[in-house]
């Protein structure tokens, strides 16, 4: 890291909200460059101590059990991408007159001077799938990469690391991007948009508005999704670099600027010589694993991205085969008695849920767990025709259980009223009891999973745990 840097930040006051991944990794980085660091996290716990202890040898001060006041003489406040803008403390730091920004802002400032450039990914769905397919093709072209943000690798980490890269995959959320005002990526990707977080952002306009500023100062292209038309209003809105290209993705056959479809072909008519007259090759629909019809439009982002940085056609095709889908997304787990079992733990919300319902049919449906702030009306009413039957468990499952009531009264419904681990085995159970052959079980539960477990994979082991011991018992 060059002096410059270092002269920034030394003995700068900075306030770390959160003692998560994020922010100790903003907290290593910043420490390591003169500031005085002080992480405050409302949460108390042994893993948040033992996290502290860690941190104590660094220099780093670290305040547990108080969320809400600012520390005295603090100059800057560095927050964690999960802390809601109306957050007390940063209530208090606006009274203070003291900026608050967030770890990827941070990483931005922080890139020394021949920095890869970020090829970014959002959207409410596909991003981590999205991110991973597109580092797999710039690693298939040869690129020293990786796939980091949102996904779990702190973006900060990679920025003040020795490890060289070329080009970096970044997956943002639209809370990261709320606290990155200086962002300006060379491309990046809005996947699609619909209610989500919507408890954290206040409204879907400010929701969708801090997915937006991933396009800000784009320098290369905007890819957006041609079949969701706010994601396409979002790049018009944007104020971008001279010559940067609106790029789409359509799961048809694709006009001039941008990637689609043709007779199970995926096709490149924005990155070619000759794109009014003809496409380009890229790769077919059997190399994207699953070629469900969403998981193509991820690929065809990736692809967009992976070519507006110059990747030839064969490593678009040789990465996406390599590539592999991540557990608990629509994960076949096994077949017992004629049923399958499908793990969708990974669809945290109603829209991620309603793509998987929409891919089987008749289904027993496991969902349930926490709304944040989400409507399941739409998503019920859409799938109502094809379930056998529900059960239901998680701290909100009542919001569920509802909207059932209101758009299929006559699905037979049972309501766990439980949140611990266990519950799982137990919806498990009554899942069989509903099933028939050739049926499907799916748990979709179109919740984030923090009120019984530490994330959605703990969800998906929890299920396919049970899953496996009933495929034993049942033979
Ligand atoms: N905390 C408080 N007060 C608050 C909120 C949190 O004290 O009001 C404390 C908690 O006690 C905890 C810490 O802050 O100790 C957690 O901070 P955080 O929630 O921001 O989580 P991190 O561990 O820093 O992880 C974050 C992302 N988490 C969120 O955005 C909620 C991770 O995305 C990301 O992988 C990581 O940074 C590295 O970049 C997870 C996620 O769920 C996977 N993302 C959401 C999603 O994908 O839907 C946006």
């Amino acid at each position: 890291m060059g002096s410059r840097q270092v002269s920034d930040w030394q003995g700068r006051k900075i306030t770390v909200a959160g003692l998560g991944v994020s922010g100790v990794s903003a907290a290593r980085a910043l420490a390591g460059l003169g500031a005085r660091v002080t992480v405050v996290d409302g949460g108390d716990g042994d893993a948040h101590r033992a996290r502290a202890a860690e941190l104590a040898p660094l220099g780093i001060a670290v305040r547990l059990g108080d969320a809400e006041t600012l520390p005295e003489g603090t100059d800057l406040v560095v927050t964690s991408p999960g802390w809601k803008p109306s957050s007390p403390l940063f209530a208090a730091a606006a009274a203070a007159g003291v900026d608050v920004v967030g770890d990827v802002e941070i990483a931005w400032r922080l890139r020394g001077p021949d920095a890869p450039p970020w090829l970014a990914v959002t959207g409410t769905n596909g991003k981590t799938t999205t991110t991973r397919m597109l580092a797999s093709i710039l690693t298939a072209a040869g690129l020293r990469t990786a796939a980091i943000g949102n996904i779990g690798t702190p973006i900060v980490d990679v920025v003040t690391g020795d490890e060289p890269y070329d080009v970096l995959a970044v997956e943002l959320s639209s809370y990261q991007l709320h606290w990155a005002p200086s962002l300006r990526v060379h491309s990046a990707a809005v996947l699609n948009l619909a209610p989500d977080h919507l408890d954290w952002h206040g409204s879907m306009e400010a929701y969708a508005a801090d997915k937006g500023r991933v396009y800000e100062g784009n320098t290369v292209a905007c890819v957006y999704n041609a079949a969701d038309k706010a994601t396409e209003d979002l790049v018009r809105e944007a104020d971008v670099e001279e010559g940067c290209r609106a790029i789409g993705f359509t799961l048809g056959t694709p006009g001039p600027s941008q990637l689609g479809v043709v007779d199970g072909i995926l096709v490149d008519r924005a990155f070619t010589p000759d794109r009014h007259k003809q496409a380009q090759e890229l790769a077919e629909v059997g190399d994207v694993d699953p070629p469900a019809p969403h998981n193509i439009a991820n690929a065809l982002a990736a692809a967009a991205l992976a070519r507006a940085f110059g990747v030839p056609p064969a490593a678009v095709r040789d990465g996406l085969r390599a590539f592999r889908p991540d557990a608990h997304r629509i994960e076949h787990v096994a077949d017992v008695a004629g049923v399958a079992w499908i793990d969708d733990s990974k669809a945290t919300n109603t829209h991620a849920a309603q793509a998987s319902l929409a891919a089987y049919d008749p289904i027993v449906w496991i969902a349930g767990g926490l709304a944040k702030g989400a409507a399941f009306d739409e998503l019920v009413a859409a799938s109502a025709g094809r379930l056998r039957g529900a059960v239901l468990i998680g701290a909100d499952r009542e919001l569920i259980r509802e909207a059932l009531a209101r758009h299929a009264p006559e699905v037979p419904v049972v309501d766990l009223d439980r949140t611990d681990t266990g519950a799982m085995s137990a919806a498990v159970a009554e899942a069989a009891a509903l099933a028939r052959p050739g049926d499907t079980v799916l748990l979709a539960p179109a919740c984030a999973s923090m009120d019984m477990f530490t994330d959605y994979n703990k969800r998906g082991e929890a299920f396919a745990e049970a899953v496996r011991a009933l495929a034993a018992e049942r033979g």
